[in-house]
């Protein structure tokens, strides 16, 4: 029916039918960026896992291609699953990827192109001497899996570094063993551990990747430590289901990686994202020298639903990664570029009060494709007055929203229809911490985005580096069921899915204030309409080549 059709996006990355999960070796390759994908064919439920393949020349319009890799060797027969691209040095292109073998071990195999000329990379080869490399036996063969880009080792130009998640069980601790190779077909486990844990359990789809200290570009995954160049470990908890990462030091020679804070170590601080977002992977291209963060986005309906609507998940939108070199402490996603390039008309509102407790709707047509930028500043004398605003906020424990405190929340209600009875609240709370600093909060509530039941819905979030003298900004990108949005510049980032019963055919955008005693202006807000990103044209292209 219309409504589950209209849940389907037009400018994200999905499959024309059935289950997908993690994206699998994202890579630039002859002028193609490449992206595989766990996918059921059989039908809209995870299992019998193969690779779905697509191909870009912008990251946003993408030609849908055959099936890169089926469940069909002994050593990968219940699943193909997450796996890394590694570009080599000569150019050479190779997939090293995890099997489900026959008997359910997790076992790491190498593929590569069939022909390596071929920029579309349709046809790929297992290797005769898969699988490659078996879990260590200190390892139980169930935990075992999702191995990396491969980078240089620093010491020995001759061999490959990779890194493989797993657990230790003592302490429930999650790890990333370290392996070197010279050929990706023999292996030899680094002594120690590059990190673990406590208490993180299962690590999986591990990723390892250098950004620049003060930089403005991304590095590739071969570039070596130093003064100017930290790392980034990324762990997706098998146990909470979120992307913890954290910035510290590689120290090669001894196999280490020691975060910078150890308060913010992975698994326990940072996350890539607050709301529904994981197994996430990065790539460095090398054709606009930046490192591109892609994540799986799954459905929070239920699972009768999604085999109703004959699809599940959907792709986040491409993120540009950098060091944040204002704050040095956290990373900064944001749209790709190429994102804009589907802005269409556009909408501009400047210093727009928003009192205490009101609501004021936002006169564009009501669409399901934005995108939307927004900055706020809250009265500086309410801030100042109000010594002791509602110590110790916290998203998804507060009342969204809905609730009342003296500093928040306020921001922007979207996919909502005009009663308000749906809507998607993406806010900002100003609060005091318990030594009375200031606090921003940055949250999204989803808990009336949907009259149905059957529907996951939670305030998801978390606090803000806010710096002195900025305003409060956020980006919203607005696409049927996801809204995916942005605080600070890229500081912290919550994506949502949701699914409108009333509000999916006339999608209105509000600005609120619910704070009690603190007026907001919305200094500036800039919508644009969006466009689709159909494949026409370029599958019509390629037939033409
Ligand atoms: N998904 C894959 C595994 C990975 C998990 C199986 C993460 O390789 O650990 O579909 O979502």
């Amino acid at each position: 029916n219309d409504m589950l059709q209209w849940q389907r996006t037009g400018f994200h990355f999905q499959p024309k039918r059935n289950w997908m999960n993690d994206p699998n070796a994202p890579v630039f390759y002859k002028g193609w960026y490449h992206l595989f994908y766990q996918y059921n064919r059989g039908g809209a439920i995870w299992g019998n896992i193969t690779w779905g393949h697509a191909a870009s020349r912008d990251l946003i319009h993408w030609l849908h291609l055959p099936l890169a890799m089926l469940p069909d060797q002994w050593y990968d027969s219940n699943g193909v699953w997450t796996g890394s691209a590694t570009v080599l040095p000569n150019g050479n292109l190779i997939i090293l990827y995890t099997g489900s073998t026959n008997t359910t071990s997790q076992v790491q195999n190498l593929a590569v192109p069939a022909d390596p000329s071929d920029p579309l990379l349709i046809n790929w080869k297992k290797h005769d001497a898969n699988p490659v490399l078996l879990p260590p036996p200190s390892v139980l063969p169930h935990d075992f899996r999702d191995p990396t880009t491969a980078w240089s080792d620093p010491s020995d130009p001759s061999s490959f570094l990779l890194a493989i998640g797993s657990k230790l069980d003592d302490r429930h601790s999650g790890v990333a063993y370290v392996y070197a190779t010279e050929d990706f077909l023999s292996f030899r486990l680094l002594p120690g551990v590059l990190r673990a844990v406590e208490g993180t359990g299962m690590w999986e789809c591990v990723d390892f990747f250098p950004v620049s200290v003060g930089g403005q570009i991304g590095l590739d995954t071969s570039e070596k430590a130093g003064e100017r160049v930290k790392h980034v470990l990324k762990a997706s908890l098998d146990d909470d289901r979120h992307d913890y990462y954290g910035i510290g030091t590689y120290y090669a020679e001894e196999n280490k990686w020691v975060p910078d804070d150890a308060e913010m170590d992975v698994g326990i601080g940072l996350r890539y994202d607050w709301g529904k977002f994981y197994a996430a992977k990065t790539f460095f291209d090398r054709q606009k020298r930046r490192r591109v963060l892609w994540g799986w986005v799954g459905e929070t309906d239920s699972e009768r639903a999604d085999v109703s609507k004959g699809w599940a998940s959907l792709m986040s939108i491409p993120r540009t990664i950098l060091l944040d070199s204002k704050t040095g402490s956290n990373l900064l996603t944001w749209p790709v570029e190429e994102v804009n390039f589907l802005r269409t008309r556009s909408y501009q509102f400047s210093s727009v009060s928003i009192s205490p407790g009101s609501i004021v709707p936002l006169n564009i047509p009501a669409t399901a494709q934005i995108d939307i930028e927004a900055e706020f500043q809250v009265e500086h004398a309410a801030v100042e007055s109000t010594l002791e605003a509602d110590v110790g906020y916290n998203c998804s424990t507060s009342g969204g929203a809905a609730g009342r405190g003296m500093l928040g929340p306020f921001g922007l209600l979207v996919l909502a229809d005009k009663e308000l009875r749906e809507q998607t609240a993406t806010y900002f709370y100003v609060s005091r911490a318990a030594d009375y600093v200031l606090q921003t909060h940055f949250c999204q509530d989803e808990s009336r985005s949907s009259g149905a039941s059957d529907i996951v819905k939670r305030v998801v979030g978390h606090t803000v580096p806010v710096l002195n003298g900025e305003m409060l900004s956020v980006r919203i990108l607005v696409d049927h069921s996801i809204v995916e949005s942005f605080a600070q510049g890229g500081r912290s980032a919550i994506t949502s899915r949701v699914y409108p019963t009333k509000a999916f055919n006339s999608a209105k955008v509000f600005l609120f204030n619910n704070a009690t005693s603190a007026s907001v202006k919305a200094r500036s807000i800039r919508i644009w309409e969006m466009d689709t990103s159909f494949s026409h044209n370029l599958e019509a292209n390629i037939q033409r080549l």
